[in-house]
């Protein structure tokens, strides 16, 4: 028989991508998505009439819907992906933030203790947990399983408390429950306020001559770990596939700052110099900064035999021409 999926945060970008794995592999997949006032399913309407797909209304901050869905599927696999997910947005949202992210992996762990024990859970945490720690020196510090972490927002302190409540509920009710410390990983599905779809956008419309303001960002000096999400949905899907659940971080191993960013994005279309077209506007600076991600992917590497095959290069001019190729 065809396994069972659950997808929570089905509409987004790694929800998506996810199901396009899924359903390659043919598992019957749950899409829970919530209700919105305009259609939010842009990014898996390629699949609808699909009959290996069922979507189906709910809330990760309501935990009567949350348990009835997992009374009702009893799903082999359980992955949640719901998130309030915006770092900045979480200071100017921090309540709503905590349910989403804390709350909400809680109601998912509570339901599956209760109805469905044997089902396979993978809860999204986040390089964000590290904050502004990390281990090694100099140029050759990074972030392993090992790191501390010291949480700079409400957004990564909410995901970390869901990051120990999967370690708890693992060790106490001996679910199998994982948590992906995923770094930062875009695509061409990626939300418009991140800031590299952001640049990718403004990059391709800047080359189409419908740009006449300059380009307004925050922190243009932070460092990332940039990865592809089609890579990273593989990873999780993989250590659902182990024989015993754990933790692993998913990263390229390489940094970049805004600025390289905007390097390659601006390099696309044919310009070297990029100083003119871009603004620093102090509006999107954080209260709080992580200045350092670069995340240690070699646990991943040996036990999940995990590899990113999409490096920067690709990355950004994969997104730069999408957009380009989305104003026809
Ligand atoms: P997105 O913002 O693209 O997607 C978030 C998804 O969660 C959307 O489907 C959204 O629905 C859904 N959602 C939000 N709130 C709720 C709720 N209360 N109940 C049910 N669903 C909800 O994020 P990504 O796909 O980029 O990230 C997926 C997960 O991985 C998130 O948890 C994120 O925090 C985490 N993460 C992401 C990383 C990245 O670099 N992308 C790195 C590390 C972790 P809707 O479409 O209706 O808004
Ligand atoms: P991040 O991604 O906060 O790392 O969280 P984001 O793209 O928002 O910011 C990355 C870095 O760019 C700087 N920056 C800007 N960011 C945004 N959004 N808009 C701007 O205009 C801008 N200018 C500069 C930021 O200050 C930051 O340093 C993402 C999310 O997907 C989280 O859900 C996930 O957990 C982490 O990645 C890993």
């Amino acid at each position: 028989m065809n396994k069972k999926a659950i997808v929570f945060g089905i509409t987004g970008q790694d929800g998506s991508y996810l199901m396009d794995l899924l359903l390659k592999k043919e598992y019957s997949v749950i899409g829970v998505i919530r209700r919105s006032s305009v259609s939010n399913t842009a990014r898996i309407d390629h699949e609808a009439g699909n009959k290996s797909l069922t979507l189906v209304e709910g809330d990760v901050t309501d935990a009567f819907s949350v348990s009835q869905l997992m009374q009702k599927y009893k799903p082999d696999e359980a992955y949640n992906l719901a998130a309030q997910s915006h770092v900045k947005t979480s200071f100017d949202q921090p309540m709503y933030t905590w349910k989403a992210n804390a709350e909400g992996p809680m109601h998912i762990l509570e339901s599956i203790r209760q109805y469905c024990p044997d089902s396979k859970f993978y809860q999204a945490s986040t390089s964000e947990m590290f904050g502004k720690n990390y281990s090694g020196v100099g140029i050759d510090k990074y972030q392993c399983e090992e790191t501390g972490f010291i949480p700079q927002s409400p957004y990564a302190i909410a995901k970390l408390a869901a990051h120990h409540t999967v370690r708890i509920y693992r060790e106490a009710y001996d679910l199998f429950a994982c948590c992906g410390i995923l770094f930062n990983h875009e695509s061409e599905r990626r939300g418009e306020l991140f800031v590299t779809r952001k640049i990718s956008k403004y990059v391709a419309r800047f080359s189409q001559k419908l740009e006449k303001e300059p380009l307004r960002l925050g922190n243009l000096d932070a460092y990332r770990d940039w990865g592809h999400a089609q890579d990273y949905v593989r990873g999780m899907w993989m250590m659902l596939q182990q024989s015993e659940p754990d933790d692993y971080i998913l990263a390229t191993g390489r940094s970049h700052t805004v600025r390289d960013f905007l390097d390659k994005a601006f390099y696309c279309i044919g310009i070297k110099d990029w100083s003119k077209h871009v603004v620093v506007d102090p509006e999107f600076y954080r209260p709080a900064e992580v200045d350092y991600l670069r995340g240690s992917p070699s646990k991943a590497r040996l036990v999940l035999d995990w590899h990113p095959l999409i490096n920067f290069e690709e990355l950004v001019s994969r997104m730069v021409n999408y957009d380009i190729q989305l104003l026809g």
